[in-house]
């Protein structure tokens, strides 16, 4: 039986590779089609290139997943394959986990959770009877014209090991985006950076997270946080080292990889005898100690990536749920500097909730940080489901066209700094983050925020600004300017690899832009 399986907005979707794996290991003839590498809008000509390539490996089954970004993408390419195709389609991912009645307006079948034992039994009832629906299949919602079928929830899956490791450039995978279908499956050599996760679950609940839905989704269900064997993730990652001859580094997109330490020192020993190259991880300010952090350092972490949030302690504590105190924070942010990884920093900006003077407060504490770090700005996104979405609902902060999937928010959530499309309030304050962060001090900005002609005139301060080569400035725009800040901003950057003696990795970078060669990151 033939199934198709389509990842929208991520190449790298871990899901669709995990079920393309485990439906091929099934015996079906399995195509996955992932579409666009990122949370970009897709071009009509893209959609109709998937829904035509989809429908020429004539599935019995399509299986799309997604978040809740690409609902509306989800209904159009739905709408399109029911016209070319007879298939069954089923629909999961975090959206439909969230919000099954209404993603089953539009899909046969709904996954709500986790989906891999759900699929493959969906897809055997299928081959066993074509025709078979309203299955008594647990996790699966089916659309049966005059209601639904609800089944119930299955436990948790607590055995990670079980899970096979996808190859991800396997022939079998088309990948879509800038209007054409990409060719990745000969060309390993590309591919710099390998992503994949150690665990599930995350040990905290934040009130804009999906992860205290998820935690009451799966009330009695068995343990919510749930890790690999430490072998079991040096299996992959060696096959991953063998596999693409040019890997650079190693990214773990764990909610939180800084938990477990007797896990984490097994991680270590191994990771450093055996793999040794550069790590990247998310951390949580309660959960950077000192002695795991010099751990870490020692198995070979680079790059961390840090949620703060908002400098205001009312917005952390008040809205966001994130109990992490100001001197826990900073505290965390000098064992970071203190072991010398690269830092990214995550702040959430355009909260309703946010006042000035919460602002001004966000701006004292990105002072107090010790430099160098990069700012990740990103936009709230009110997703379904979570607590202040329902709050915000209930309060009148937002509308019901702001929850995302009807606001499509997340295709702007990727904050660039110095972003012209901005709105000039929040201009103002992407500014002064971005001065806070290059180290003006809190004082000055405190009296900028507050003087008119800086206020009016933000827009010409911006552009005067990312004329200068401090920064890459965001992912949107390609203005003259910023290409050619760009230009300097790399050259620079060839200069310290250079410095530091990775000039092979230089040679190859050059030449890649020279030869202009589409960067591949899995
Ligand atoms: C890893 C991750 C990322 C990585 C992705 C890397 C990669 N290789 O995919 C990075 C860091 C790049 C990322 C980016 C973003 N992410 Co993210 N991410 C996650 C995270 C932590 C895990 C997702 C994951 O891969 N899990 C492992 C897989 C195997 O499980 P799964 O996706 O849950 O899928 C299971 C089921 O849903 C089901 N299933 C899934 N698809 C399908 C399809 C079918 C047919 C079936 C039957 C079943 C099924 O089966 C799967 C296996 O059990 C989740 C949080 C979480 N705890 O879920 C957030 C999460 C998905 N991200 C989120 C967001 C908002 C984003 C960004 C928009 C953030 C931003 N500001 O830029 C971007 C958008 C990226 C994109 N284009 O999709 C939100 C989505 C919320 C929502 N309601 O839509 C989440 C839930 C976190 C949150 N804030 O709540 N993310
Ligand atoms: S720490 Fe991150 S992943 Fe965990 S609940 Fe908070 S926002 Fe979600």
């Amino acid at each position: 039986m033939k199934i198709a399986l389509i990842s929208l907005g991520n190449f790298r979707c871990h899901a669709v590779h995990l079920l393309h794996t485990l439906l091929e290991r099934d015996g079906f003839d399995v195509r996955s089609f992932l579409f666009k590498a990122a949370p970009f809008r897709a071009t009509p000509y893209e959609v109709d290139l998937l829904v035509r390539l989809v429908s020429e490996h004539e599935p019995e089954l399509i299986g799309i997943s997604l978040i809740s970004t690409f609902y509306k993408l989800a209904c159009t390419v739905t709408g399109k394959l029911r016209e070319r195709c007879n298939a069954t389609i089923a629909w999961g991912g975090i959206h439909p986990t969230i919000r099954p009645e209404d993603c089953l307006k539009h899909a046969d079948v709904v996954c709500v959770g986790e989906g891999e034992g759900a699929m493959v039994e969906l897809a055997r009832a299928l081959r066993a009877n074509p025709k078979a629906d309203a299955l008594p299949i647990k996790n699966l919602w089916f659309s049966t014209g005059d209601g639904m079928i609800k089944n119930e929830i299955r436990p948790l899956l607590q055995d990670l090991d079980s899970l096979p490791i996808p190859n991800h450039l396997s022939p079998d995978k088309v990948f879509i985006d800038a209007n054409r279908m990409l060719d990745f499956h000969s060309r390993a050599d590309l591919v710099e950076t390998y992503d994949t996760m150690t665990s599930r679950g995350c040990p905290f609940g934040c009130d804009y997270c999906a992860n205290d839905f998820l935690r009451r989704l799966y009330r009695d269900k068995g343990s919510y946080i749930r890790r690999r064997s430490v072998a079991h993730v040096m299996g992959e990652l060696r096959l991953a080292r063998d596999r693409y001859p040019n890997l650079q580094e190693i990214a773990f997109s764990d909610d939180v990889f800084t938990f477990d330490d007797t896990w984490l020192e097994e991680f270590c020993e191994r990771y450093k005898r055996e793999i040794r190259l550069p790590l990247l991880c998310y951390a949580h300010p309660n959960m950077v100690r000192d002695s795991t952090m010099k751990l870490l350092k020692d198995g070979g972490l680079k790059y961390v990536i840090m949620g703060i949030q908002s400098g205001s302690s009312r917005i952390r504590e008040e809205f966001f749920g994130r109990r992490s105190s100001e001197q826990k924070i900073l505290n965390a942010a000098s064992i970071l500097r203190k072991y010398r990884f690269r830092v990214a920093y995550d702040f959430i900006s355009e909260n309703p909730y946010e006042t000035d003077d919460d602002r001004r407060e966000t701006v004292k504490l990105i002072t107090k940080l010790p430099r160098p770090f990069q700012l990740h700005l990103f936009s709230l996104g009110m997703f379904p489901g979570t607590k202040l979405t329902e709050r915000a609902l209930r309060e009148g902060a937002i509308r019901l066209e702001d929850v995302e999937c009807m606001s499509e928010k997340g295709y702007e959530l990727f904050g660039g700094s110095l972003h012209l499309g901005r709105e000039d309030k929040l201009l103002v304050w992407d500014v002064l983050y971005f001065l806070a962060k290059r180290g003006v001090p809190a004082r000055t900005l405190l009296v900028l925020s507050r003087t008119k002609f800086f206020v009016q005139h933000i827009r010409t301060v911006t552009k005067m600004l990312r004329y200068l080569p401090l920064d890459y400035y965001g992912f949107l725009t390609y203005s003259v300017h910023n290409r050619l800040n760009f230009f300097i901003f790399r050259v620079f950057g060839y200069a310290r690899m250079l410095r530091r003696g990775s000039w092979r990795f230089c040679f190859r970078k050059i030449k890649q832009r020279i030869m202009k060669q589409e960067d591949t990151h899995l």
